[in-house]
């Protein structure tokens, strides 16, 4: 091909690939979910998602993922390379057929284990789309190239800049902050816990994660690597770390049955919650699914099986129920399906019917063959599920206890509770507030049209240690249901809420300021988390935040919520201001609460949202369980990257 043609051919075919990537930059929601935080992230997912397929084809064990200290983020793995050579139909570089054009990922190479269009898997040039420049480098066949774009627009020809004996790709974008208009930030507690979960998930992967934004008093940077020989069975071992095991192994199977690769990892332990995170092609599927649905078959069923063919089931006066095989349940399953079908509100949950039997015999021969060669767990784990279905029977009985008060208004709203005027729930607020002192200054302080208070007596129940039937009994618990107006869910179907009933569509947790306020804070958001996942979903969950020091002189005063703050409001007062440390909201006065954390005008709150349901059990249990020395760590270590929106 002449020169003269290619450049035609060039121009000619990036005026058609501009036409979908114009629509991917009108329409970024359509592509990548929203444009906020969530979507940012998935950038950086959908880079690594093309460098996970190169490495489960087995070419490649090394991904390395940094955020550059101008907040770009660059992914590079040691696969093939993607082919540089002229893509005969389109008549440029392959590269720049990937990197430019919609939908092309992974075209060429029909033998690569691809499994693309769930959530993610809309190709790298949605992320070049929504960059403001991007930078592919290839090492390649002893050969580097290079090819810069902006916007998703090829600044030149993919171009040799030298000589190599690496092979792989790298790329580093910089998202576009007029795409991603609330921040083009990037957490690092997020990214950190996805390349962790990846690595879960596909074993023997080597992930490499550094933030090169800022440096540690060593002059280092915070960098950590994942790598998991084991896969699912070492992601059991770090999600129920702080739980403790009522049987002797995780007990895992990783097989392809038919045409899907399922792999599964489950334990018991001495809890009372249900913890089953599933994945598809790692995309983690909160709404479940079919794959959910095939491991719970064939869960309840072996087991079943088991207890009645061993007699240990003879004298039980009720009947088991499915969710009595799943009390004190950690498991993980994750299938691989090559045209999964994704139903549900958010687009999670497996819909594709023909996953349901592979993955049921799949976990039932796994488990008879556990159950046969360890009969000691199988008794221990067959005498769990029947105490489970003894206490749901008094949780039953506890539970229509407080419903009958609730919905027949036998006990009304709690007498605590200092209700507002306003009757629309969207403009309606709760504070829950530690202590009754502080509940009364917040009563003087708010502004009654919109704003309820509920005082909480000091410490609230640990729910994940009690036993349902004693938090539906717990007092402080029930003047939260009853306060909030809705009926109560379970921990196995925290769904039964009818979040609809709702009576305030802001539930702000207001404590003090140090480690007692912290605890009780996280006491109510595990509550929150167990037993009403959906109002943490849907974002009606926020905390308070109380400022730290009142900074005064003269007739000036400042409030601070954290040490620089209060240096700079000294320093604007002229130095040698007199500075008040509050110890806890008892100090404020009605007025100073009011100005600082209830009106809306200019308090800060923090929105509870959930990042990785995985992520967030594994905190919870460890902050809320038995063993005292990780959760000091955990307090230490967070207390440093201050970050604790669940
Ligand atoms: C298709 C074919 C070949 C490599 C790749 C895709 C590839 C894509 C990505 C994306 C990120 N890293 C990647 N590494 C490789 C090459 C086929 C061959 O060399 O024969």
């Amino acid at each position: 091909m002449s020169e003269e043609i290619k450049k035609n051919n060039y121009s000619a075919d990036s005026i058609q690939a501009l036409e979908g990537m114009e629509h991917v930059r009108m329409r970024p929601s359509m592509y990548i979910g929203d444009v906020g935080v969530r979507g940012l992230h998935h950038l950086v997912y959908e880079v690594v998602d093309n460098s996970i397929d190169e490495a489960m084809g087995g070419h490649c064990d090394s991904i390395s993922v940094a955020i550059n200290e101008d907040g770009s983020v660059t992914v590079e793995d040691n696969g093939r390379g993607i082919p540089v050579d002229l893509h005969k139909k389109e008549g440029v570089s392959a590269l720049e057929v990937v990197m430019t054009k919609i939908g092309a990922g992974g075209k060429f190479d029909k033998d690569s284990y691809k499994v693309s269009g769930g959530l993610h898997g809309v190709g790298v040039s949605v992320v070049n789309a929504l960059s403001v420049h991007m930078k592919s480098t290839v090492f390649r066949e002893g050969k580097i190239y290079e090819q810069e774009y902006e916007r998703g627009k090829a600044l030149y020809p993919v171009k040799q800049i030298g000589e190599t004996d690496k092979r792989g790709t790298r790329q580093t974008f910089f998202p576009d902050d007029t795409i991603f208009q609330q921040t083009t930030e990037f957490s690092y507690d997020t990214l950190s816990a996805r390349m962790r979960e990846l690595s879960f998930l596909n074993k023997g992967i080597t992930i490499t994660f550094t933030d090169k934004r800022e440096v540690d008093e060593k002059g280092e940077f915070r960098s950590e690597v994942f790598h998991s020989d084991e896969g699912l069975k070492e992601y059991i071992r770090y999600l129920d770390g702080n739980r403790e095991p009522i049987i002797s192994h995780v007990i895992s199977m990783d097989h392809e049955k038919g045409e899907i690769p399922v792999e599964v990892a489950l334990i018991y332990n001495t809890s009372y919650s249900e913890n089953i995170f599933s994945y598809v092609n790692n995309i983690n599927t909160h709404e479940g699914g079919t794959h959910l649905q095939g491991f719970r078959s064939g869960l309840t069923r072996t087991l079943k099986k088991y207890a009645d063919s061993s007699g240990l089931l003879d004298k039980l006066k009720f009947e088991i129920s499915g969710d009595d095989f799943r009390e004190g349940l950690t498991a993980i399953i994750s299938v691989k399906v090559a045209e999964p079908q994704f139903e549900g509100q958010t687009k999670t949950k497996l819909g594709n019917r023909e996953v349901v039997s592979p993955v049921s015999q799949a976990v039932g021969e796994m488990l008879e063959n556990y159950l046969e060669e360890n009969p000691n767990d199988a008794r221990v784990i067959i005498q769990k599920v029947i105490l489970a279905a003894q206490a749901r029977h008094a949780a039953k009985k506890a539970r229509e206890m407080v419903q009958r008060k609730t919905v027949m208004g036998g006990g009304g709203l709690p007498g605590k509770l200092s209700d507002c005027s306003e009757q629309d729930p969207a403009r309606c607020e709760v504070y829950l507030v530690e202590g009754d002192s502080a509940g009364g200054t917040a009563k003087q302080g708010r502004d009654r049209n919109f704003q309820a208070i509920l005082p909480l007596r000091g410490k609230i129940l640990n729910v994940e240690k009690a036993m349902h039937h004693k938090v539906f009994e717990n007092e402080e618990i029930r003047n939260i249901f009853t306060a909030l107006g809705v009926t109560v869910g379970t921990a196995e179907d925290s769904k039964a809420l009818n979040i609809e009933k709702l009576r305030y569509h802001k539930v702000i947790i207001m404590c003090d300021a140090d480690v007692d306020g912290s605890h009780i804070s996280t006491l109510i958001l595990t509550f929150f988390f167990r037993f009403m996942k959906e109002l943490i979903e849907e974002g009606h969950v926020y905390i308070a935040a109380p400022p730290l020091y009142l900074v005064k002189k003269g007739n000036k005063k400042e409030y601070a919520w954290n040490d620089v703050q209060r240096d700079q409001a000294n320093e604007r007062m002229g130095g040698s201001a007199s500075i008040q440390r509050y110890k806890g909201l008892g100090e404020m006065n009605a007025e100073q609460l009011w100005e600082t954390t209830m009106d809306p005008e200019f308090r800060t709150l923090r929105q509870v949202t959930i990042e990785s349901l995985a992520e967030a059990d594994r905190v919870f249990s460890m902050l809320m369980g038995d063993e005292v020395p990780p959760r000091r760590e955990f307090i230490e270590k967070n207390a440093v990257y201050a970050n604790i929106d669940a």
